[in-house]
């Protein structure tokens, strides 16, 4: 009789989409969401054939050489830079991710950050609660405006896209963008977006959003020199990885008054924050939940799970990635 294959699920993650793996796999659930070292990943995965993780789990070439039988990788995160890939595609491990699912309720949370920060809903929030709401002044958190401005997107994938609909569509602002490669002109007439070196769109946008996928060449894309080419009271978000900006120099042009607001869902070192964002004035911080509504996540997990059976199966992955 053949043998099944074996899995791992390192998350505890909706139980009742995790079960159908039992369809085809011997499936190693993980009860708490303890975060795994690295050694423990290591410990874990010996032996499996299968792996379900998130950007918590790091996949390397040391992990793959202690876990000789993983056949397939199946991240539920659409950034795969936890991952390997080239390590993964010399071993013949198929690598696969969560493009699409994702995409909408991530560029919801972008408009929504930009907004909160923007318009200092953070310190606002605070202020009301600490009980120093004492009476009107015309300048309570008078922050800035988001509609009829000009948002400068940094990296027009998927998410960047979606959010520059949202933003020349429903606020009627001006969209500039830069990526790797130029976007067709077709896809620049539907966003109204209109492209730029990194250093003009700094430059030119009163609010800056990052959606880039994240590689250590985007490592403190954002430092110091970057923030002051940025206009006086303009806003920077980050809803791609916290290592694209140097919270240090982030949180020096905050407390400067250069930068007007800021907005963070990721940070360099998650679930750990730099205690100098804590102390920065104007700054919305989020725990990494651009993608968390309900049924995204549902989804997300289901595609992981559906990926995972069909390599399994030794069939052509749906959503796979490759370097
Ligand atoms: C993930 C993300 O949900 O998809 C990504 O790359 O960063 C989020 O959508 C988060 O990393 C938890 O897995």
């Amino acid at each position: 009789e053949t043998q099944r294959p074996r899995v791992l699920v390192t998350r505890a993650v909706f139980p009742d989409i995790v079960t159908q793996l039992a369809r085809v796999a011997e499936v190693e659930a993980t009860p708490d969401d303890a975060i795994h070292t690295p050694a423990q990943l290591r410990l874990r995965l010996r032996g499996k054939h299968g792996a379900f993780i998130t950007n918590s789990e790091r996949i390397d070439a040391q992990l793959l050489d202690a876990c000789p039988d993983l056949r397939v990788v199946s991240t539920m995160t659409v950034g795969v830079d936890h991952i390997d890939l080239a390590a993964c595609a010399a071993r013949g491990v198929v690598v696969t991710h969560t493009p699409d699912v994702l995409t909408e309720t991530t560029a919801d949370f972008g408009m929504a950050l930009l907004l909160a920060a923007a318009r200092q809903m953070g310190d606002a929030e605070r202020y009301l609660r600490a009980g120093q709401w004492r009476k009107w002044r015309y300048d309570l958190f008078a922050g800035s405006d988001v509609h009829g401005t000009t948002l400068g997107v940094v990296g027009m994938g998927r998410i960047g896209q979606a959010i520059a609909r949202r933003a020349a569509l429903g606020f009627n602002m001006r969209v500039l963008y830069h990526n790797r490669s130029r976007l067709a002109a077709g896809i620049e007439q539907d966003c109204r977006a209109a492209y730029r070196t990194l250093d003009e769109l700094l430059a030119q946008s009163q609010h800056v959003l990052l959606a880039l996928p994240y590689s250590p060449a985007a490592r403190h894309l954002i430092g110091a020199r970057e923030l002051a080419l940025m206009p006086p009271g303009s806003t920077l978000v980050n809803i791609a990885r916290g290592g694209v900006v140097d919270e240090a120099a982030l949180a020096d042009a905050l407390r400067r008054g250069h930068l007007g607001a800021a907005g963070l869902d990721v940070f360099e070192g998650e679930p750990a924050i730099n205690p100098v964002l804590l102390d920065a004035p104007r700054v919305v911080l989020t725990p990494h939940i651009a993608s968390a509504s309900i049924p995204t996540r549902r989804a997300m997990v289901q595609l992981a799970v559906d990926n995972l059976i069909a390599v399994l199966q030794g069939r052509s992955a749906i959503t796979p990635i490759s370097a």
